[in-house]
C-alpha cells in the first residue's frame, strides 16, 4: 500500500517525532493536537518538550513544508493515534483522549484508509473500543478500512535513534490491516517489523513494560532486605549480576514516567483475578519514596517523621529519571512532596525543568538556591551533571554535611573525604571489610 498523506494525532513525546519522520522521509503529514499552546508553540516554531535532538528534526519537517500542525484532522491515505491514555484514582486506563481522537477521525474516514494506534491501552481495546467507533463512518473494519495496533517503545532520552532502529510490533484485526501497517513503517523503520493479530502487539506492550517493573521492583525490594542485613545492594547485585542468567536492574527512589508506572495497572484492570504479581510489583514501586523519606530521617538521626518538621532540605532532580524533563509520575516529585508533607522546608532545583511548578512544592532556577541554608542534601535523579558534581565545591555552597543519595550516584569515599556524612540507599551504615 503507499501512503501520500497521514494525520497523526497527538504531538508529544512519540506523536511528534513520528510526524516530523514521516515528514522527512517525503510524507505529507497533517498534525494533530486539541491543546491550542502546542499547535501555537510548534507553528512558531518553539518546542513544547525536551528531547535530544527533537528540535533539529521538527525543524526541518516544518521546513521542508511536508510536516504542517493543526488543531483539526483532514482526510488522509492513513491516521496514527498517538495520545496518551492516563488513568483515574483508581488505575483504570481513562481512555477519553483515544476515544476522541477515534470520533474525530470518523468524519474523514474513507474507503481503504488505515488507523494505526500506538497509544498504550488495556488488551482488545483495538477491536471492542475503537473499531465501533470508526464504524460510525458507515465503513466496515477489515471489508471497507484496515485497522491496527503497533504499540510505541522508544526510550525517552533516545526517541530518535529507537524509533528508526528498534523492532516494529504490528497487529492487524486481520491480516490485510497488518499488512498495511508494515508498509506505512516500512517508510523509516530500518529494525525488523513483525507482524500480528493486534491483542496480541496489544499484549506485548504492556507486558515489556510489566516485565520491567516487576524487575524494578524486586531490585527495591532487594536494596530494602540488604539494608535491613547490613549489605551494600549496590555491591550485592553487581556481585549476583556475575552469575550468566542473572541480571537485577538498579533499586531508586521509585518508578515514574507515563509508561512502566501506568501500563502494568491496565493488565490488573482487565484480570484483577489472574495478576496479583503485577500488582504487589506495583504497590513496591509506589511505596519506595516513603522508604526514601525514612532514609532522610534516618540521615538527620530523628527518632520519628514528625522530625522531618521545619528541617531545611535541598532536593536534587525531580524529573522521572536521569537526563530528561519530564516530571510524569516522577518518584522525586513524590519524594518532595512527602517531606513537604512531614513538615519539612524543602528546595528542589531540576535543571531540564527549572520553571516547572507544582503545588506546595518550592522548586528554585539553580542549585545554589537549592543549596543554600540547606541541612540535608537527597541526591535523586542521576542526571550527569549531578553526578559529575565535585563534593569540595559543592560544600562551598552549603552549609549542609549530610548527604542522602537514592541513586548511588555519588562516590562514597570521596564525598566523605570532603566531609559528606552519607546515606545511601540499600546501603549499610556498617564500616565494609573491604
Ligand atoms: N528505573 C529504575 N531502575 C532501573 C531502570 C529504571 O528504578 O534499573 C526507573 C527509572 O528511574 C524511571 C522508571 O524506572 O523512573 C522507568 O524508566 P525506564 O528508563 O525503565 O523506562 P521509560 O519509562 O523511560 O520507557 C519505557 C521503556 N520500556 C522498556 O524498557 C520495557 C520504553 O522502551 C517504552 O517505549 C516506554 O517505557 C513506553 O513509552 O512505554
Amino acid at each position: 500500500m503507499e501512503f501520500k498523506k497521514i494525520c497523526v494525532f497527538g504531538l508529544g513525546y512519540i506523536g511528534l517525532p513520528t510526524a516530523s519522520t514521516f515528514a522527512n522521509h517525503g510524507i505529507q503529514v497533517i498534525g494533530v493536537d486539541v491543546n491550542p499552546e502546542v499547535v501555537e508553540t510548534l507553528r512558531k516554531g518553539g518546542l513544547h518538550i525536551h528531547e535530544p535532538g527533537l528540535r533539529t528534526l521538527v525543524q526541518a519537517a516544518l521546513g521542508s513544508g511536508n510536516l504542517v500542525v493543526s488543531a483539526q484532522p483532514e482526510p488522509a491515505d492513513a491516521f496514527i493515534i498517538a495520545v496518551p491514555t492516563p488513568f483515574y484514582d483508581d488505575k483504570r486506563a481513562d481512555m477519553r483522549y483515544v476515544v476522541a481522537a477515534a470520533e474525530a477521525i470518523v468524519p474523514c474516514l474513507r474507503r481503504d484508509n488505515l488507523v494505526v494506534l500506538e497509544s498504550t491501552y488495556p488488551p482488545l481495546t483495538t477491536q471492542h473500543i475503537v473499531a465501533p467507533i470508526l464504524e460510525r463512518s458507515g465503513l466496515k473494519v477489515g471489508a471497507d478500512f484496515h485497522l491496527a495496533y503497533s504499540p510505541e517503545r522508544v526510550l525517552p532520552g533516545q526517541i530518535l535513534r529507537e524509533l528508526i532502529e528498534n523492532a516494529r510490533v504490528i497487529g492487524g484485526v486481520d491480516y490485510a490491516s497488518a499488512l498495511a501497517g508494515r508498509d506505512l513503517y516500512a517508510v523509516f523503520v530500518r529494525g525488523e517489523i513483525r507482524i500480528t493479530d493486534a491483542a496480541t502487539a496489544e499484549m506485548v506492550k504492556l507486558m515489556e513494560n510489566t516485565y520491567r517493573d516487576v524487575n524494578i521492583a524486586i531490585a527495591n525490594e532487594f536494596a530494602r532486605l540488604a539494608e535491613r542485613f547490613g549489605v551494600d545492594v549496590w555491591e550485592a547485585v553487581a556481585l549476583a549480576n556475575l552469575h550468566p542468567r542473572v541480571e537485577i536492574l538498579r533499586p531508586g527512589p521509585g518508578v515514574g514516567g507515563h509508561c512502566i508506572s501506568v501500563d502494568p495497572w491496565f493488565l490488573v484492570e482487565a484480570a484483577p483475578d489472574l495478576s496479583p504479581l503485577i500488582r504487589t510489583a506495583r504497590q513496591v514501586n509506589d511505596t519506595q519514596p516513603q522508604f526514601v523519606v525514612g532514609l532522610a530521617q534516618r540521615a538527620l538521626g530523628l527518632a520519628s517523621p514528625e522530625g522531618l518538621a521545619g528541617k531545611h532540605l535541598a532536593v536534587l532532580g525531580l524529573s522521572y529519571k536521569p537526563d530528561v524533563d519530564d516530571l510524569r509520575e516522577s518518584p522525586a516529585v513524590e519524594v518532595a512532596r512527602l517531606l513537604v508533607k512531614a513538615g519539612a522546608s524543602v528546595r528542589a532545583f531540576e535543571p531540564f525543568k527549572p520553571e516547572a511548578r507544582i503545588e506546595c512544592l518550592q522548586i528554585v532556577a539553580s542549585l545554589p538556591e537549592a543549596l543554600a541554608g540547606a541541612e540535608l542534601i537527597l541526591l535523586l535523579v542521576g542526571h550527569a551533571q549531578f553526578k559529575a558534581l565535585v563534593p569540595a565545591e559543592l560544600a562551598q555552597l552549603t552549609p549542609a554535611r549530610r548527604v542522602v543519595d537514592a541513586i548511588n550516584g555519588w562516590p562514597v569515599k570521596e564525598w566523605q573525604a570532603a566531609g559528606f556524612e552519607i546515606t545511601r540507599l540499600g546501603a549499610s551504615t556498617a564500616k565494609p571489610l573491604v
